[in-house]
């Protein structure tokens, strides 16, 4: 079998090997500017977004991906030499693939290379939606002011030098501020981030920066922009080399960087899009008038459920989270901190089944063919907790609920910022905040309750004596018996209460 590079002059072979796009991607416009061109961009948006150009033969709908960080280099080459194309393989969970070539995005820049162009293309007339996954941290929220960070030296960067910005702060105000100064039409700024109201956020941050940078553009955001929440969803594991071995051993397909997913998917959006949008609830995705709810539902059961998995296991030493929830101690002490510590802060979740939702989650988490890292799970932490964890331990806390298990697992991440794991082997810790949590970490080996003083992490929870007992007692049996004994006689233990 003669291999082929992924690229469209290949795409005509490739097609009796693996679904392709079938539409005309020469005739496709960009109507989409999206920010973060990881794999999460491409098993979802991008994904929903070449269902629709695929069903619908409209053409107005195409997407620009840009690379925002220096960092981004590979991918921004992967795509520009792959003409924007890749292979999503979709791992079912009885072992097959599922591989499509996608074909949404058909541009891409690199904004450090050209940070006016990318301006200029935010700003254009046919863009009527500028999307975005910039991660949890890159909102530049500081939980300890809930403000605007202005202490980050890249915002400070931006705000001395609008015309070569680093951040998306700079690109957005720089792109907003030249389609007022033009008389153009506004946009919507849609964020596709895990964060409870991501798009109140995202307009909270943006008019922050915006009110010190362009003061004059504050009144024009307000009137000629808007930021729909939306509860994004499909577990996306980092690319390992076998992926690509498998696809051109097995397909002939040479993709320098194909996308690995799960089957699940899920986007509930609210329709708030002040330009219009691409007609996505053909394709799959749901338009609400309130997301707020599965927001919550979504990051305080998947993605904590996700980050107590991700820390436990890798205390114990895993590599996998499918490795960790076929501990069935770890399983039964996550299912419970899901049904007694969490759905009751969830509220009223009209048609949703909370209890297969659940049900659901344990499922997804233990495919065994996704082999999601525990290395990833466990990254950014400290973006992570604030969103996923913590504001169920607020709620409980106010409504004089249980937290002892959420305190269990923040104990956890205390000693496993140490950098260890139980059997001595190194930890990967990569965290925007590694010095600070391992200097805090250090200091908990003495007096526990130091990890706690964080706070842009913990807020003000070290003053709340409920969560710091359930925590050092927590802090101290781990230390004494190990997570899986602990975890074990929690289990145990809650069990007798009930
Ligand atoms: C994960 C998410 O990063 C994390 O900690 O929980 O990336 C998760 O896989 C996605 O949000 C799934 O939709």
């Amino acid at each position: 079998m003669k291999n082929y590079k992924l690229n469209s002059a290949n795409l005509s072979n490739l097609s009796e090997r693996i679904a392709v796009p079938q539409y005309d991607r020469s005739k496709v416009k960009t109507g989409i500017v999206h920010v973060g061109i990881g794999g999460f961009h491409r098993a979802h948006e991008a994904f929903y977004t070449d269902q629709l150009l695929h069903d619908n033969s409209v053409t107005d709908w195409g997407i620009c991906g840009v690379a925002l960080l220096d960092f981004d280099t590979k991918i921004y080459n992967t795509l520009k030499a792959q003409d924007g194309l890749y292979t999503l393989v979709v791992k079912q969970l009885d072992g097959t693939h599922t591989n499509r070539v996608i074909g949404s995005i058909v541009e891409y820049l690199f904004a450090p290379e050209d940070p006016i162009k990318v301006i200029e293309k935010m700003a254009s007339p046919e863009v009527k939606i500028i999307s975005l996954t910039i991660t949890e941290g890159g909102y530049n929220y500081n939980e300890a002011t809930k403000a605007f960070d202005f202490t980050n030296p890249l915002i400070q960067h931006d705000l001395e030098n609008p015309q070569a910005p680093k951040t998306i702060f700079g690109y957005l105000t720089q792109a907003l501020k030249l389609r007022k100064d033009r008389g153009l039409v506004g946009c919507t700024i849609q964020s596709c981030d895990n964060i409870q109201g991501n798009g109140h956020m995202t307009k909270k941050m943006l008019l922050s920066y915006v009110t010190t940078a362009a003061p004059d553009l504050v009144a024009w955001i307000e009137n000629n922009v808007s930021f729909p929440n939306a509860m994004v969803d499909r577990i996306t594991p980092v690319t390992a080399p076998i992926d690509i071995t498998i696809l051109s051993e097995t397909l002939g397909v040479d993709d320098a960087w194909p996308v690995v997913c799960e089957p699940f998917k899920q986007w509930v959006i609210e329709d708030d899009f002040i330009a219009g949008r691409p007609a996505w609830e053909t394709v799959g995705a749901q338009f609400v008038d309130n997301v707020v709810p599965y927001e919550r539902m979504k990051l305080s059961l998947l993605n904590a459920g996700h980050s107590v998995l991700g820390i436990l296991g890798a205390l114990i030493g895993y590599n996998t989270i499918d490795q960790s929830v076929s501990n069935p101690n770890i399983a039964t002490f996550l299912n419970t901190y899901m049904d007694v510590e969490v759905t009751s802060t969830l509220g009223d979740l009209e048609g949703v089944n909370l209890d297969d939702y659940k049900k659901s989650l344990l499922e997804r988490f233990g495919n065994i063919n996704i082999k999601d890292q525990i290395d990833r799970i466990c990254s950014e932490s400290s973006a992570k907790f604030p969103i996923f964890i913590l504001p169920t331990v607020q709620s409980q806390l106010e409504s004089e609920g249980s937290v002892q298990l959420a305190a269990f697992v923040v104990a956890a991440w205390a000693i496993y910022s140490l950098g260890k794991d139980e059997n001595g082997a190194d930890l990967i810790i990569k965290d925007a905040m590694q010095l600070e949590l391992k200097e805090k970490a250090l200091e908990a080996k003495t007096n526990p309750e130091a990890f706690l003083e964080i706070d842009s992490i913990f807020g003000n929870l070290k003053t709340s004596s409920v969560f710091v007992e359930a925590y050092i007692d927590a802090y101290q049996d781990i230390e004494k018996h190990g997570v899986e004994v602990c975890v074990k006689n929690r289990n145990a233990n809650h069990f007798t209460k009930i």
